[in-house]
């Protein structure tokens, strides 16, 4: 196939595009260059939504026909592959400016510079033919290769791609060479139709997406298997209680028990990874004395535990809500670990999770006596998809980023020296103890409240060490103790409470809290990287 562009030769008789007695002759101009820019913009966007729309559906085909390593939409491969790939400057602007909304900002970011891109080319493509099918070929090649670099991907997940690239290169084509044809009163039958083509093509491409993100997402087998043991009951289920007056019900505080669907959900996928608990494989490896791996119905016939454990994010603001307490049920880690055998000189586990993403876990953590879990069910459910169905890891005492790996696949046993895990190399710190901190959160931050009796309410927390004390400040008074609610674990968060007696005007509410070790928690202002926020949380309210 020869390109020849049409300014290059704007008179060539030999170019079928360009005949004799085309307009072009008399006015000098091209027929590419007569066509308002715009028509170029909308045959590269129409190209694009076939490319991915057509590759999305090819992808989801190949997924649920098991066929490739399951990368379900390219252009998620994309936003993700540049998720792994951002500096950390532009990962915190946009955690900051979007905060959990960031990776809706990146895949509408990633839209936006895909529609831009793609106008562009199409532009190009009526201009300069070979330079603009050029760069769309090259677009499609990154794509392509952000596809392949995503973990547990098959070498057979590029054919979706590939298959929608060259459609959207014989797209682009036809609609420039289109662009060059005379319009309908002069060419009668072959006249071209450029508004046609793009509903057709932008059509197809729409259709194509919805269609693979009906396969891609409903009756997938990881549903099928997660509906499965939602079915089987828990044989642990309802074992463990939530002790009487550990949840203070204070209309407006967060309950003792989150639900899942309120839970908090941090993690680096842009796409929820959906696996079939049928399929799902753990292994141990590294300084070991045997290897071990554990599927699901293995882990299924080991005792369960259940746990209240209180996961907290590293990113979490002094009085965010990064948070969440619920009921974890599983299999120790520490069993699981003693059947390999880790080797002396090992200090760290190295979690992987089936999207690549991992964690530095100190060992010792993993193997003393708390209840680091292999959870399955979460608040008696199996883990939504979201909170790493089927397999998560939850460990008392640690923040997520090294301890609680979703969807995880692999436990290395290492060292800190030979690893490390996704957050270190981008700036935060490679141990991540959760501090000591609270949280006002009724009343809200700048509510009016009529003066007398106010409930001044909250959580603290100190995971694996415990709360013993919480004492409110109104404006410069005296620190003063709150009741605390009944201590169901010292794994979990403590709910509290102070009995304010409001008088009129705008008034500074605070919280400290103390661990039962004594130590209050530290006053000083710290920001989440690289270990986590400190400081004092304040609330202003007025009193009518
Ligand atoms: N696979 C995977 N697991 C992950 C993460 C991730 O990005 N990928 N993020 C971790 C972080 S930073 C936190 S705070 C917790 C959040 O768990 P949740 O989404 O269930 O609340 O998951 C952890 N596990
Ligand atoms: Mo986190």
């Amino acid at each position: 196939m020869t390109l020849t562009t049409p300014t290059e030769h704007p008179s060539d008789p030999s170019d079928p595009t360009n005949p004799p007695g085309h307009p072009d002759d008399a006015t000098g101009a091209t027929g590419a260059s007569r066509s308002p820019w715009w028509f170029g913009a909308l045959d590269g966007i129409v190209a694009g939504l076939l490319t991915v729309g057509v590759g999305t559906l090819l992808a989801s085909v190949l997924v649920a026909m098991g066929l490739a390593g399951g990368q379900p939409a390219p252009v998620a491969a994309v936003s993700e592959a540049f998720i792994d790939r951002t500096p950390p400057w532009l990962k915190d602007f946009a955690i900051s400016t979007f905060g959990t909304n960031d990776k809706r900002a990146l895949l509408v970011g990633t839209v936006i510079v895909l529609t831009l891109l793609c106008a562009a080319i199409g532009v190009l493509t009526r201009r300069r033919m070979p330079v603009g099918l050029l760069a769309y070929a090259v677009v499609g090649a990154v794509g392509g290769a952000a596809v392949l670099s995503r973990p547990g991907s098959a070498p057979l997940d590029v054919l979706p791609v590939l298959v929608g690239t060259v459609l959207g290169l014989w797209f682009l084509r036809r609609s420039a060479l289109g662009g060059l044809v005379a319009p309908d009163h002069l060419r009668g039958d072959t006249a071209d139709d450029p508004g046609r083509r793009w509903l057709l093509g932008g059509g197809v491409g729409l259709l194509a997406a919805w269609a693979g993100g009906f396969i891609g997402g409903g009756s997938s087998a990881a549903t099928a298997s997660r509906e499965a043991v939602a079915a089987a009951p828990a044989t642990t289920a309802g074992s463990l209680v939530v002790p009487a007056g550990a949840d203070l019900r204070i209309p407006g505080a967060v309950p003792f028990i989150v639900p899942n669907d309120d839970f908090y959900r941090i993690d680096t996928a842009i796409v929820v990874p959906r696996v079939d608990a049928a399929t799902w494989k753990l292994k141990v490896t590294g300084m070991v004395e045997r290897e071990v791996e554990i599927d699901w119905a293995t882990l299924q016939g080991k005792e369960q535990q259940e746990a209240m454990i209180t996961l907290m994010c590293v990113s979490n603001e002094v009085g965010g809500d990064l948070t969440g307490n619920a009921v974890w049920t599983g299999w120790p880690v520490r069993e699981l670990l003693a059947m390999a055998g880790p080797k002396a000189g090992a200090d760290m586990v190295l979690q992987t999770s089936v999207d690549g993403w991992t964690c530095g876990t100190p060992l010792t953590t993993l193997t003393d006596d708390r209840n680091a879990l292999l959870a399955t069910r979460m608040n008696g459910e199996p883990l939504p998809f979201e909170h790493g169905f089927p397999v998560r890891v939850v460990v008392p005492g640690l923040y997520g980023y090294v301890s609680a790996t979703k969807w995880v696949t692999e436990l290395k046993v290492t060292t800190f020296d030979a690893d490390q895990g996704y957050w270190t190399p981008r700036g935060w710190a490679p141990l991540g103890p959760v501090k000591t901190e609270s949280r006002v959160d009724v009343p809200k931050a700048g509510a009016s409240v009529p003066a007398g009796k106010v409930a001044v309410a909250g959580v603290a927390w100190a995971q694996h060490r415990g709360i013993s004390k919480v004492e409110v400040q109104v404006d410069d008074g005296p620190w003063t103790q709150a009741r605390l609610a009944v201590d169901a674990t010292v794994d979990a968060w403590r709910q509290w409470v102070y009995e304010w007696d409001a008088t009129s005007g705008s008034h500074d509410l605070r919280v400290r809290a103390y661990d039962t070790t004594g130590e209050v928690q530290t006053p000083y202002d710290a920001p989440p990287a690289p270990d986590g926020a400190t400081g004092i949380h304040t609330v202003t309210v007025r009193v009518d």
